[in-house]
């Protein structure tokens, strides 16, 4: 099955003119890493690619972008239109449906091209592709990708084939899935990430571009949130923090600088669900994480329209945001009934 999904891509590739690389709306360290990784790997080929992506990439990780062939919405859009109508193979990678690209999602579903999905989230929209690699036992899609390129033809299973910047990519997303090896960490994770080491990926620098190179501001924003704003609900083993439109302006709020804050009330003792409500002009985005048996995925299903994985998932709020505390409480105190 799977020598004969990488015989199938290879060939799509070879056959492949016009090839589009798709991220997902706000792209993260994974969907980053896996696009510009493929696209990598094709310039190693010399195939030209296109990536797009839904909305802007978060600074911290532009030092992964090639110089040229990146589009992204909305300030790209004609040139997206055009790239994506004129594509004759579309690579989606680190989404699992094409509502994830938000505005582009109607393109997509309209295009004749071939598509190939490359993901690790649950319920893959399997219908919508000619092609998919869907795995969830892996940390990142940049794992799964890392698979598929080391078991193509060119490279045979000898990762020192696969070219620097391929794998800086790589393993930047699995880093940034795993938030820094401390979640959905498999043992081929570390194989990967020790393949990567000794082709020379130089992880002291990748370390100090994505998690050593934050502005004043979003440390302070941290600060803040975590001293006047952070709920404990010890009595449901959780925590919440919310981030308003107002709170966005004093700190100069940049896109991507609430990256990983979902992540720190889990260091507290005891506390096993941790949320993030970030206020935007259309909605509220939520981040909710989880620690062992305790799924945030079914959690986000049955009250913030979302989904995910087991212990890391997103989902959006369409209530005024001063509701979100009560709406919260409510809840998680349903839930804890049942889980
Ligand atoms: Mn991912």
């Amino acid at each position: 099955m799977w020598n004969k999904s990488i015989n199938l891509l290879n060939e799509m590739i070879t056959k492949g003119d016009k090839i589009a690389l798709i991220g997902h709306f706000n792209p993260d360290g994974d969907s980053v890493g896996s696009t510009t990784g493929f696209y990598n790997f094709l310039q190693q080929f010399s195939k030209d690619s296109t990536i797009i992506y839904p909305s802007g990439v978060p600074q911290f990780l532009k030092f992964l972008l090639p110089e040229q062939n990146v589009l992204e919405y909305p300030q790209d859009n004609e040139k997206i239109v055009n790239c994506i109508n004129d594509s004759d193979l579309i690579v989606c990678l680190d989404f699992n449906a094409f509502s994830r690209t938000e505005n582009l999602k109607h393109l997509l579903a309209e295009s004749k091209a071939k598509k190939v999905l490359i993901d690790h989230h649950i319920n893959p929209d399997i219908n919508s592709f000619n092609l998919v690699f869907s795995d969830t036992e892996v940390s990142s899609t940049c794992e799964l990708l890392y698979k598929i390129l080391t078991s193509m033809p060119q490279i045979g299973g000898d990762a020192d084939k696969l070219s620097f910047a391929t794998g800086q990519s790589l393993y930047v997303g699995m880093m940034t899935d795993t938030n820094n090896y401390s979640n959905s960490v498999f043992p081929f994770t570390l194989e990967m990430a020790s393949q990567l080491l000794s082709k020379g990926v130089d992880k002291d620098a990748i370390q100090n571009k994505v998690f050593g190179a934050y502005s004043v501001d979003r440390m302070r924003l941290m600060g803040y949130l975590l001293y006047e704003n952070m709920v404990y609900l010890p009595e449901y083993n959780a925590a919440f923090m919310t981030l308003s439109l107002e709170d966005q302006k004093r700190f100069n709020y940049q896109k991507g600088d609430n990256e990983g804050f979902v992540n720190l009330a889990l260091s507290i003792k005891g506390v096993t669900i941790s949320a993030f409500f970030t206020e935007s002009e259309e909605f509220i985005r939520v981040s909710l994480r989880s620690k062992g048996d305790i799924s945030v995925n079914i959690f986000s299903g049955a009250f913030f329209n979302g989904g995910g994985h087991k212990n890391a998932a997103g989902g959006k709020l369409f209530i005024p945001f001063n509701e979100v505390p009560d709406y919260f409480k409510n809840a998680i105190k349903e839930f804890k009934k049942d889980n």
